[in-house]
């Protein structure tokens, strides 16, 4: 809910009746969950069925819940549906949107919600069905035995008698006539939208579809995270039953507001990472899992890159990804990722680094600072030490059908400089011996991997 990668859960509780807020609780990096409390909001209805989703398409997870209750003696109507806004982008403070719900479901007992895009426009819609309805009756304050609370959800607590001391005195009767209950209904609510973009990803685990793949053809478990470009990371896990006798979409959908592309990356169940980069705003991607794990590959570089190349074939042959599609996901298990000791040129498309042999001949990995999309500086000795080699990896496409690696050293220091085309998977090794000073680095032929 506050984009800090830790996931956070919202809790639905007895709320005007027992003095406890419905509220959200903030995941932390190390485990335990803090109770972050209703903020402003002071005090949230009771409810049943929740739904945790971008409605707004801005970027960030919003709180649709709905709920009512039998209390024997009365029933709860605080709860006319409430669409609780994320603030800003991913502060993981919320406020009332009031005009998101403008159908009063008070009088329906709300017990089941679920969210997904029953019209394919890109919004998520809202289903919520009811155990039982009724006409309201002999109406008592909500607050009554509590309020006012300070809550901006004061004014809508209600609670419905349901019976009464009558005569004779000691016994309840059920207040017959004076209200009547009809059956449980289902209400659809079809988000109008606004200009935001918006992508959709379906997650497809391919247990008993690849050789090592684990995960359930729904992909239920995983966490798929997006990022758009330029904004924050929002998460999004899949789950099996998402609410009280629900189930939202199975797919993760993600609001970008105004951008126009960003990274998917899906944690499946078991710890394998799979990314899929440059998701267009409007698109519905078909994820499947890659059983290859990306934290292999720079221990076992040609086996990731055969266990994704076998991945991708069967996927292709078993109809699962098109043919053209393969490029994209090769993209994604390849690419560089940028890091204290990797520098990523051209995109995620070459990736830099180089290793240094000091004295006693240990070798170092150098530390690495990116200038440019075409150009890094690569120093040896941590911080504050001098630049001791500056890397160029020019596109020389169109006039000679290669990509050049240039680079000056002013060293006398052994070193081996590795430049890869990730794309590609061919790499380029340059080697000076410790004690000959450095000579320029001109290779003209160092990538025929065009475009
Ligand atoms: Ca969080
Ligand atoms: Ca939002
Ligand atoms: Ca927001
Ligand atoms: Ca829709």
């Amino acid at each position: 809910m506050n984009c800090d990668g830790a996931l956070d859960f919202f809790a639905t509780d007895t709320g005007f009746l027992s003095g406890s807020a419905s509220r959200w609780f903030l995941g932390t990096e190390d485990g335990p969950f803090v109770d972050s409390g209703a903020g402003s909001l002071h005090m949230t209805p009771f409810g049943w069925g929740t739904s945790i989703y971008d409605y707004d398409n801005d970027g960030d997870a919003d709180v649709l819940y709905h709920g009512g209750h039998e209390f024997l003696q009365f029933m709860d109507l605080t709860n006319g549906g409430v669409l609780l806004q994320n603030t800003g982008e991913c502060s993981g403070r919320f406020q009332w949107d009031r005009r998101a719900v403008p159908f009063d479901h008070r009088n329906r007992n709300a017990m089941g919600v679920a969210v997904g895009d029953l019209d394919l426009d890109g919004f998520e819609d809202a289903v919520s069905v009811a155990s039982f309805g009724v006409t309201p009756g002999f109406l008592l304050p909500g607050t009554l035995f509590l309020g006012p609370t300070g809550s901006f959800f004061d004014f809508t607590a209600q609670l419905e008698e349901l019976w009464a001391v009558n005569e004779p005195p000691g016994f309840l009767t059920y207040r017959e006539g004076m209200h009547e209950f009809h059956d449980g209904d289902l209400s659809v609510e079809v988000a109008s939208g606004n200009g935001n973009n918006w992508v959709d990803v379906r997650t497809l685990g391919t247990f008993h579809l690849l050789s090592g793949a684990r995960v359930n053809r729904d992909g239920i478990g995983a966490v798929v995270s997006f990022t758009p470009e330029g904004g924050p990371t929002s998460m999004q896990p899949i789950v099996g039953g998402s609410s009280f006798a629900s189930q939202d979409a199975l797919s993760a959908h993600f609001g970008l507001g105004e951008a126009e592309r960003g990274t998917v990356e899906v944690l499946w169940p078991g710890g394998v990472r799979n990314r899929v980069f440059d998701v267009r705003a409007g698109e519905r991607l078909v994820l499947p899992e890659i059983p290859c794990d990306l934290a292999t590959r720079d221990r076992d570089p040609g086996g990731y890159r055969s266990c994704v190349e076998q991945a991708l074939a069967a996927l292709t042959e078993a109809g699962v990804i098109a043919a053209r599609d393969q490029g994209r996901f090769r993209r994604g298990a390849f690419a560089c990722k940028a890091g204290e000791y990797d520098l990523c040129l051209h995109g995620d498309r070459f990736q830099v680094e180089a290793q240094w042999t000091d004295g006693k001949g240990t070798t170092h990995d150098a530390f690495v600072e990116a200038l440019d999309q075409k150009s890094g500086l690569l120093t040896f000795f941590g911080d504050g030490s001098p630049v001791e080699i500056h890397v160029n990896v020019l596109d020389a496409c169109r006039d000679y059908g290669n990509y050049w690696v240039f680079a000056a050293a002013s060293t006398n220091v052994g070193y081996t400089l590795t430049v890869t085309d990730t794309l590609a998977g061919t790499s380029r090794t340059y080697t000076n011996p410790s004690g000959r000073v450095a000579e320029a680095i001109t290779d003209t032929s160092a990538f025929a991997t065009c475009p």
